[in-house]
């Protein structure tokens, strides 16, 4: 049934008139919808040239670019599974995704081709640079274009990506087509999409705000795509006025609050600002409507379900919550037994859907742990559920950082920094940070002579992404443990958590 193929469902919303931009990259290539689904069936029949079949993975960690947005479609389109990667990920970061995925294919830049072969060791690498140099664009301009979509249930596989989950190493988050075409066409309707609706899209597409809510609602509304190749304060504030639709983490409203010439003469033609990933501040939320007279909508999901809840388009929009849960999602508070909690008490966030994944790549023992018997799926988020229906997210059950969007997981960080000759034990904790909502932060212990903090750094950006490593690594004499022998980060948090900030007195 070529109708629950999720790109078949995106293509019923393109415009009728196929010449309309889809995507515009200001000074830069674009491309018309007609130009998009042409390269969209090139790019698919090149990658089956090269072998890929349906149900293979395509690794990808490329520019954010029109052609990225062609070989994601591509895949989708021929039912292989898109893999998406952070452009900051290490060729050892990539060693690990590369061999836990198997995947039939890695497209990798141009500029990386030598370093990441090595660490693909026996999967295949081809490129994808902007200006189309590389053999992926180069065959795709000689494949013939065709129309035809590979029939797909809705439970087939469209898409993995990798997130660090409540524990362990990252895991592949299997998404289905049905997963991506509900959360899709929800969060369309929710958030009122109008045929002259025009997006401006500054996020990265290697994760699920920039690739699927972003891009997926603004092609099911066949509208015009403004495509920055990252977030730039000044930039965005340029190109406001060209855009009704903006999404972005956090950061990205904390950053324009910060352009003294950032106000509403640049928001007039803007009817929605969405923030997520990470908690917006209320006093971030009440600063954005003071300056611009604009309310930003919080809401919130993760990598394993899409999204989940979401402050209302024509109702109030409550700062410090993210919202009622979406129509079709069920989001209940429950005890650690997986109870259900009266509404208003505070437990683990559990949720369903048919955005819900149906569970980790080659991890099927996990499932037991990750979801209820009934179906809800544990967030390792915690929140309460206040008298209106919206959800108050207070804290996180999993030990994770999220910085400036991006999520980090402290275990992988003390692994590089215990590994380190004189540092003895570490913990790594989050703390406030005005830019990026949590700053990474390593405590440490010495064990002989101990390396420089700057020395640390270098150490930990040979093996980790830039946004995972420390900001600052500070030495004490011993980590605080409690009776049982388990690290107190709340304690470190609370000990250390105006390093970044200073507070006013
Ligand atoms: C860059 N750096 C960071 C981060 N980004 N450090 C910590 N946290 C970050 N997020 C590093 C850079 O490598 C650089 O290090 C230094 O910080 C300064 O870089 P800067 O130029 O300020 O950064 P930037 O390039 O402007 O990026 C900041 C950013 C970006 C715009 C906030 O991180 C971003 O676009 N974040 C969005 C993440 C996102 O899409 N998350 C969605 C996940 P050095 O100079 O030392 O190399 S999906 C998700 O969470 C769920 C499903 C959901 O609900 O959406
Ligand atoms: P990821 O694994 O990148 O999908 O991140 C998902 C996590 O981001 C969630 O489990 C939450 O902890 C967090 N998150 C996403 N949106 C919000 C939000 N609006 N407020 C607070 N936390 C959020």
């Amino acid at each position: 049934m070529s109708d629950q193929n999720f790109y078949a469902i995106l293509c019923q919303g393109f415009p009728a008139d196929r010449c309309k931009p889809a995507l515009v990259v200001p000074g830069g290539r674009s491309l018309t919808y007609e130009q998009l689904e042409d390269q969209v069936s090139r790019y698919a029949n090149a990658l089956m040239k090269l072998g890929v079949k349906a149900g293979d993975r395509v690794a990808v960690q490329v520019e954010k670019s029109p052609e990225n947005v062609a070989l994601y479609l591509a895949c989708i389109k021929s039912g292989f599974v898109y893999l998406p990667l952070n452009t900051a990920y290490t060729p050892a970061e990539i060693e690990y995704f590369l061999g836990d995925a198997d995947p039939a294919l890695f497209v990798c830049r141009p500029a990386d081709r030598e370093a990441m072969a090595k660490a693909a060791k026996s999967v295949p690498v081809e490129t994808l640079g902007e200006t189309g140099d590389g053999s992926l664009p180069v065959l795709a301009a000689k494949q013939k274009p065709d129309s035809s979509i590979l029939p797909r249930g809705g439970g087939d596989l469209a898409a993995i990506c990798y997130t660090s989950g409540t524990t362990g190493r990252s895991k592949g988050a299997m998404l289905t087509h049905k997963n991506l075409a509900s959360n899709a066409a929800t969060l369309h309707r929710l958030w009122g999409f109008k045929p002259d609706d025009v997006l401006l899209h500054a996020l990265p597409i290697f994760h699920v705000h920039g690739l699927f809510v972003a891009l997926h609602t603004a092609l099911l509304n066949g509208s015009t795509i403004i495509f920055l190749p990252r977030f730039d304060a000044k930039q965005v504030i340029g190109l406001l006025p060209q855009a009704t639709v903006m999404m972005g983490v956090p950061t990205f409203y904390t950053r324009l609050l910060d352009q003294a010439d950032f106000g509403p003469a640049q928001c007039k033609t803007m009817r929605l600002f969405i923030s997520g990933s990470a908690p917006l501040l209320a006093e971030t939320h009440k600063a954005f409507e003071a300056r611009t007279g604009q309310r930003i909508l919080e809401r919130y999901g993760m990598t394993e379900t899409g999204m989940l809840a979401s402050n209302p388009l024509e109702r109030a929009r409550k700062a410090g919550t993210v919202g009622p849960a979406l129509p079709d999602v069920q989001i209940r508070i429950a005890d650690e037994a997986g109870n259900p909690l009266p509404r208003g008490e505070t437990g683990a966030v559990e949720v369903k859907g048919p955005n819900v994944f149906p569970g980790y790549w080659r991890r099927p023992e996990r499932r037991a742990e990750d979801f209820r018997p009934d179906g809800f799926f544990i967030t390792g988020d915690v929140g309460y559920i206040d008298e209106e229906g919206y959800l108050v997210l207070v804290g996180r059950a999993k030990d994770l950082i999220i910085s400036g969007g991006y999520n980090v997981y402290p275990k992988e960080i003390e692994l590089v920094l215990d590994a380190i000759p004189g540092i003895g034990e570490s913990a790594v904790v989050g703390l406030p940070h005005r830019d990026f909502g949590e700053g990474v932060t390593a405590v440490c212990t010495s064990s002989g002579k101990p390396p420089s903090e700057a020395e640390v750094i270098a150490l930990c950006r040979k093996e980790l992404a830039a946004f995972k490593v420390p900001k600052r690594v500070l030495y004490v004499e011993a980590l605080p443990r409690n009776a049982m022998g388990k690290v107190q980060k709340a304690l470190l948090r609370q000990q250390y958590r105006d390093l970044y900030n200073t507070v006013p007195a």
